[in-house]
């Protein structure tokens, strides 16, 4: 069963369910959840096919699929979110892109490459406090050193989302309904009032700089290549590549190359690599 991709010879058993920006969506796709789960499948080279979903529907179609929710409002409402993976081999429905990457591993144990190598993950996000939205409160079994390194890198990039919230391009279906959305959730006055400009944008880039010092020097450790481990890619890079996906895509230009070359380069070679390697939007 391990090595049986396929559904039927046209229709891959894998589907996976993420976020439809604007058209084209391959380009567009930006959400940094989505983004490690698609990552991980192109290094594991099991095929699969994606379903756009709307960001009002991603409720519904989570409901429909039978995936729980994995993450919460600050008030305690259930907060519906993707990625989901769906196996029409196994019936599995995978809603969480850590759990994604496990079952993949679990699953395909002997294709592409190993997503958890053993590796020295330790990387605590300086100042992680409570946020507006707070982040997927897990208990992990497996890979618990993964998991940490994904709750703090997940932290460092989200205390500093007003930098990138407001340069989503959503499709123009749903971008009224989508940002007001958004504004209400934060308490925001009006969509504008999300974004940071001026000297408060220079502090925030300043201080998202500082936040990445001590995830870069774990870069730094090996030069043999752009991931973790030189030359070998794990969920790790996955982890990180999934939030530079969404600043390439969000950041004013001029923003996204300062990132590129900031601690030595190694956050540009990283998702320079993983859009090289991983990168398809099948
Ligand atoms: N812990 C979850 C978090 C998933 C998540 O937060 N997804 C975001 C996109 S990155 C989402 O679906 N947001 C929908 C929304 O904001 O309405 C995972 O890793 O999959």
């Amino acid at each position: 069963m391990a090595s049986d991709f396929t559904a039927t010879s046209d229709s891959p058993r894998l589907v996976f369910y993420d976020i439809a920006f604007a058209r084209p969506r391959e380009e567009n796709t930006a959400a940094p959840n989505p983004w490690k789960a698609r990552y991980a499948l192109n290094f594991k080279g099991v095929p699969y096919s994606t379903e756009w979903v709307q960001m009002p529907d991603i409720t519904k179609v989570r409901t429909s699929l039978g995936a729980s929710p994995c993450r919460k409002f600050a008030d305690g409402t259930d907060f519906y979110t993707l990625p989901v993976l769906k196996d029409s081999s196994t019936g599995a429905i995978v809603g969480d892109s850590f759990d994604i990457a496990l079952y993949l591993q679990e699953t395909f144990p002997d294709a592409g490459g190993d997503l958890f190598p053993p590796q020295d993950l330790n990387f605590v996000c300086p100042g992680a406090l409570e946020i507006l939205v707070p982040l997927s409160k897990r208990e992990d079994v497996a890979h618990k050193d993964y998991s940490k390194f994904n709750t703090n890198v997940d932290w460092a990039f989200t205390i500093h989302a007003q930098l990138m919230g407001t340069g989503m391009r959503f499709d123009p279906e749903v971008e009224e309904q989508v940002k007001a959305e958004f504004v209400r959730r934060l308490g925001a006055k009006s969509w504008e009032d999300m974004g940071v400009y001026g000297e408060a944008r220079e502090k925030l880039l300043v201080s998202l700089r500082e936040t990445l010092t001590d995830l870069a020097a774990l870069y730094k450790r090996d030069t043999s290549g752009p991931f973790l481990l030189g030359n070998q890619a794990s969920h790790a890079d996955f982890i990180v590549g999934g939030w530079l996906r969404m600043q390439h895509k969000t950041l004013p230009e001029s923003e996204w190359k300062q990132i590129e070359e900031w601690h030595d380069g190694v956050f540009g070679k990283l998702h320079a690599a993983l859009q090289e390697r991983y990168g398809d939007v099948k």
